[in-house]
C-alpha cells in the first residue's frame, strides 16, 4: 500500500515534470528572442550601411561575434575602418592625443575579422609602427600616468581595453602594467564621475580573466585572483530590482564580463530578462549601445575573440526594409528649464517651451537660437555628440572636467541626442571634476 501511493506519487510528479518540459520544449519566448536577436543584428548592419555614420569599431565586433552574418557589408565595413578610422587615428596622434581605447577597439575589431594585424601601421612623428607595437607604448605611458598622477590620462575602461586588445591578439602584457590595474580596483578607484564605474569593472574582469586564461606573468598570482573576486563581487552586486546590473547600458558589458568569469547563463536569467525588454522597447537604438548588447544575448564575451577562425561563416543575414520609425503625434509643447553652472559656481537659469518628444539637443539649439545668452557646442564620439562647451566655457577632459547633465536632480543615463524630453522638467548642466 505505502509502496503504491508512492509510486502513485512519482507518476504524478513525473506528469508535471513532462507537462512542464513539453512547456519547455515549445519555447513560447524561444521563437520571440530569435526575432528580437534578428531585429537587433540587423539595425547593427544598417547603422554600418549609413554613409553619414563613422565606421564603428565596436559595432564591427559586435557583427563579429554574431552568429549570423552579411560578409560582404561585413567586408565592406572593415574596409571603411581601415581608411577612415585609422586616419582619425593618424589624426589624434598628430595633434598629440593619446589613442589608447580607439586603438584598442580597432585591434579587437581586425582580430575579428581575422586580419593580419601585423601587416597595419600607424605613421606619426617620422616613425612607422605596427598598431600592436603602438597599443603597447600607450599603455606603458598610460602605466606611467597612473605611476606619477595615480590616474591614467584617458580612463581605466580604456586602460581594460588596451590589455584585452594586447592579449586577445597572442601580445604579452607587462606585469606592471596588469598590477596597475588590480590595484586600481582593489583600491576603489575606478569611476564614472563620483560613482563606482560599473562599465569600467567589466571590461577589467574581461581583461584580466583574458590574462589568467592565458597564464601571462602577473606580480602575484593571488592578487589576480583576489582582483578578479573582487570584480565578479561588485558586478553581482550592482543588480538592480529590475534585473539591471548597473543600469540598461551597463548590463550588456556586466553580462559578458560575467560569462567571461565563469558565472553560468542560468545565473544571468534576470539580468537576461532585463536586457530582452529592453531591446523590445528600443532602448538600444545607438548603434554602440545595441553593439555591447548583441554579444551578450548570444552569450559571447570580447574574450571568444582570441580564439576566433572565421571559417565556414554563416552569409545568411539580410537587411530587412527597416519599419518606419513610429511617427510620435507631438503633443504639443512641454516647459523646459535649462540651469548651467559654470565651474565657478556661478548659475544662471533659461526658460523655453518645446515640442514634446524632443532630443535634448534639439532643446538645446532652441534655446540656443532664442539668443538669450544660452549657447552650446559639442564633439563627436562613438557614443555621439558630447556636450563640451556651454556658454563659451569648456569642460575638458584634459582638466578632468565634463559637463554633467542631470534631470530634476537626477543624472541622465543618456547623451544629448538621444535623450528626450516628454514632459516639463528641470535640467541642470554643471561643470564638474572627475
Ligand atoms: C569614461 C566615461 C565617461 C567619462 C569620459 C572622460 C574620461 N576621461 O574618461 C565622463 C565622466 C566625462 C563621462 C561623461 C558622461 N557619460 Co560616460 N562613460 C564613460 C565610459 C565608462 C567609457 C568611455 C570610453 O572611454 N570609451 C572608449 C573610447 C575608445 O570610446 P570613445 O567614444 O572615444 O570615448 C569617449 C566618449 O565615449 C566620451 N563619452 C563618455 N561618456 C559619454 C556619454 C555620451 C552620451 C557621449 C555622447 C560621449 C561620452 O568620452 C570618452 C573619452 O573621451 C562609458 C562606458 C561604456 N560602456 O562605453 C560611459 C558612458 C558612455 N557614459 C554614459 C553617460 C550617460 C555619460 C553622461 C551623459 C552622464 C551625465 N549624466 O552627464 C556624461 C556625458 C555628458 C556630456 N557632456 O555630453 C553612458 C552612455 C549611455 C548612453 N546610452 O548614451 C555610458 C555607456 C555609461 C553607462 N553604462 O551608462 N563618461
Amino acid at each position: 500500500m505505502i509502496y503504491s501511493s508512492a509510486f502513485c506519487q512519482f507518476q504524478i510528479t513525473c506528469m508535471i515534470v513532462g507537462a512542464l518540459l513539453a512547456l519547455a520544449a515549445g519555447k513560447p519566448w524561444a521563437s520571440e528572442h530569435k526575432s528580437l536577436l534578428l531585429s537587433l543584428n540587423q539595425q547593427l548592419l544598417r547603422s554600418v550601411e549609413t554613409r553619414d555614420q563613422p565606421p564603428n569599431p565596436s559595432v564591427h565586433i559586435a557583427l563579429r561575434l554574431s552568429t549570423e552574418h552579411n560578409l560582404a557589408k561585413e567586408s565592406e565595413h572593415l574596409t571603411r575602418l581601415k581608411t577612415e578610422f585609422h586616419d582619425e587615428i593618424e589624426k589624434s596622434l598628430g595633434n598629440g592625443e593619446l589613442v589608447l581605447g580607439r586603438l584598442a577597439l580597432y585591434i579587437l575589431a581586425l582580430r575579428s575579422s581575422c586580419h593580419d594585424l601585423q601587416s597595419l601601421h600607424v605613421n606619426h612623428n617620422h616613425l612607422r609602427e605596427t598598431l600592436l607595437i603602438h597599443l603597447k607604448k600607450e599603455i606603458e605611458e598610460e602605466k606611467q600616468n597612473i605611476a606619477f598622477s595615480h590616474r591614467p590620462k584617458t580612463n581605466y575602461y580604456q586602460y581594460s581595453l588596451g590589455i584585452l586588445a594586447l592579449c586577445v591578439s597572442g601580445v604579452r602584457v607587462s606585469a606592471h602594467v596588469s598590477h596597475k590595474l588590480m590595484h586600481a580596483v582593489e583600491h576603489g578607484q575606478i569611476k564614472h564621475g563620483e560613482s563606482v564605474c560599473i562599465d569600467s569593472h567589466a571590461m577589467a574582469g574581461m581583461a584580466l580573466q583574458c590574462l589568467k586564461h592565458e597564464g601571462t606573468a602577473v606580480k602575484d598570482n593571488a592578487e589576480l585572483d583576489r582582483t578578479l573576486d573582487t570584480i565578479r563581487q561588485r558586478l553581482l552586486n550592482s543588480k538592480r530590482a529590475n534585473g539591471h546590473m548597473g543600469g540598461e547600458f551597463s548590463t550588456g558589458l556586466v553580462v559578458q564580463a560575467l560569462l567571461a568569469m565563469g558565472i553560468e547563463v542560468e545565473e544571468c536569467a534576470a539580468a537576461f530578462e532585463a536586457l530582452w525588454e529592453d531591446v523590445k522597447k528600443g532602448t538600444y537604438h545607438n548603434p554602440i549601445a545595441a553593439s555591447q548588447v548583441l554579444p551578450a544575448l548570444q552569450h559571447q564575451s570580447y574574450l571568444e575573440l582570441k580564439s576566433k577562425e572565421c571559417r565556414r561563416e554563416d552569409d545568411t543575414l539580410t537587411m530587412d526594409a527597416e519599419s518606419a520609425p513610429e511617427a510620435l503625434p507631438s503633443h504639443g509643447q512641454v516647459s523646459l528649464q535649462v540651469e548651467v553652472i559654470e565651474a565657478s559656481g556661478a548659475s544662471s537659469v533659461f526658460s523655453i517651451d518645446v515640442p514634446k518628444g524632443s532630443t535634448l539637443f534639439e532643446a538645446l539649439s532652441l534655446l540656443q537660437n532664442k539668443r538669450i545668452g544660452f549657447t552650446f557646442s559639442t564633439e563627436e564620439s562613438l557614443w555621439g555628440a558630447f556636450l563640451s562647451v556651454v556658454n563659451e566655457e569648456q569642460a575638458r577632459q584634459t582638466d578632468r572636467r565634463y559637463w554633467l547633465v542631470s534631470s530634476e536632480g537626477t543624472s541622465v543615463t543618456q547623451g544629448i541626442k538621444d535623450y528626450k524630453i516628454v514632459s516639463a522638467q528641470h535640467i541642470t548642466i554643471k561643470n564638474t571634476g572627475y
